[in-house]
């Protein structure tokens, strides 16, 4: 068994901030939890605690590519250059390199203030395209990335098999992300036994796209959730949408809504182009936006329009997505910056009951983002400790107080304001740096050369 006990002098629990709470964390959970309390002699003693946020949507290996397709080439540049680009980085993409990779994101996600991930994970084969002996070996390699850097992990196989709407043929890119149905069960079968000895682990399905899955495949794949979150990228890019129109006369969340059963479980990643009445189709169901807001604006994709959506009851998480940049905070506020700037307002996203923007953000961020992901993301008795404490001493804390700090947080600080995360009571990032920073550090650097060389 083992015990710990930490006290915070302010700490953002479910009802709201509380100060002088003492929380006693036995085998990961905790056991007991005072506000008013006072710090008992052996209580690691903090200032500033958060609950940790979930990151909804990750594809881990595109860290090893971040900042390799910011030159402009001979065509016009697009999402679908990117794509490009981004599937020539996967040819040359061993298990090794998969692991060190998805290490070093997920080590960063926790030093920004995320505890857990979405792993919306695509690449399943060899680079010929065959299985692996284990069908779900970079599943498993994901779970000990997940394992060595203590994130928790939503682990949600995604469904590939098609190159575009209608069931197009994939195409030699895509050859890595293929099963029909009957492997695509095996692998969900694979993935589950892949994360069984981690805590807490999760698993969904994830249809890729529209474009990647029929609505009569995604019907067929359903039961394979057993209950569990259902993920797909939907309406990121106009080019989407007319091709969807063109092939069946609605546009994809639309069609999305029309066909298939979407409700609580389930995630529309993107989003992007919607019409009103698709917002409130979204809304309507309880499922959530999962927003990505530093890949949407990296890839040209366009704004999903937030503030309508809150404004109408809409749920919402955030995704890191691409990993071009990891940064809780800076995912946050990018969300609110697009709507400021498109809507020529200020103070966008704010709840009518809470002025605070930056409170707002993070307590819609928190709970959509648990919604999505299968767990509850709650501080209470009988939960995991999942956790984050803010640097006091940092400037952009500077005599600000509760939910003064998450604005501090959001829109003058960043990854840096962060001081210390747990997940499960395991305290695994301290002063801002993560435990294992330096070991996997260095074989990240080690797996990129190999793939850079080889590319
Ligand atoms: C992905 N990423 O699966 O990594 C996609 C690009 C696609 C984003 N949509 C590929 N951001 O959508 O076809
Ligand atoms: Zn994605």
């Amino acid at each position: 068994m083992s015990r710990t006990a930490l006290w915070f002098r302010s700490l953002l629990l479910p009802d709201g901030w509380a100060d002088g709470v003492r929380l006693v964390i036995v085998d990961g959970r905790i056991e007991t939890l005072m506000k008013d309390a006072p710090a008992e002699a052996g209580d690691e003693r903090h200032q500033i605690g958060l609950p940790g946020l979930p990151n909804l949507h990750s594809h881990a290996f595109q860290r090893g590519m971040a900042g390799l397709t910011e030159q402009r080439g001979n065509t016009t540049d697009s999402f679908w250059t990117w794509r490009e680009a981004m599937y020539r980085f996967v040819d040359h993409m061993g298990p090794d390199e998969v692991e060190a990779i998805a290490a070093q994101a997920f080590l960063e996600m926790l030093e920004s203030g995320f505890t857990r991930v979405g792993e919306f994970h695509y690449v399943h084969h060899d680079a010929s395209g065959a299985p692996y002996t284990n069908i779900a070996e970079l599943a498993a390699r994901t779970a000990a990335a997940a394992s060595e850097t203590g994130i928790a992990l939503t682990l949600l196989p995604v469904f590939y098999l098609h190159a575009g709407f209608g069931g197009l043929p994939a195409a030699p890119g895509q050859r890595r992300f293929i099963n029909d149905i009957d492997r695509y069960a095996r692998l969900i079968e694979a993935g589950r036994a892949a994360v069984s000895s981690l805590p807490g682990a999760v698993v969904g399905i994830a249809p890729h796209s529209l474009r990647a899955a029929t609505p009569e495949e995604i019907t067929t794949i359903l039961p394979l959730a057993q209950g569990g979150p259902v993920h797909i990228h939907v309406a990121e890019q106009v080019k989407e949408v007319e091709d969807c129109l063109g092939w069946s006369g609605q546009r994809p969340v639309e069609l999305l809504l029309d066909r298939l059963p979407v409700d609580e479980r389930w995630c529309l990643v993107h989003a992007t182009h919607v019409t009103e009445a698709e917002s409130n189709g979204i809304v309507a169901r309880g499922a959530t936006a999962g927003l990505c807001p530093i890949t949407e604006a990296n890839l040209g994709d366009g704004l999903f329009p937030a503030q309508s959506f809150l404004e109408r009851g809409g749920r919402f998480g955030v995704g890191s997505d691409s990993n071009v940049l990891i940064d809780a905070a800076e995912e946050l506020r990018l969300l609110e910056y697009g709507q400021r700037l498109s809507l020529r307002t200020r103070n966008a996203l704010a709840r009518p009951s809470t002025p605070s923007v930056g409170r707002s953000l993070f307590d819609a961020a928190l709970a959509g983002g648990a919604q999505a992901l299968g767990v509850s993301s709650t501080l209470a008795v009988g939960q995991p400790a999942d956790l984050v404490s803010l640097k006091a001493d940092d400037t952009a804390l500077a005599h600000r107080h509760h939910d003064r700090w998450l604005d501090g947080w959001i829109f003058s600080g960043g990854r840096q304001t962060v001081d210390c995360v747990w997940r499960a009571g395991t305290k695994l990032v301290n002063g801002g740096r993560h435990i294992h920073r330096e070991a996997i550090g260095k074989r990240y650097r080690q797996a990129l050369q190999k793939v850079l060389q080889a590319s």
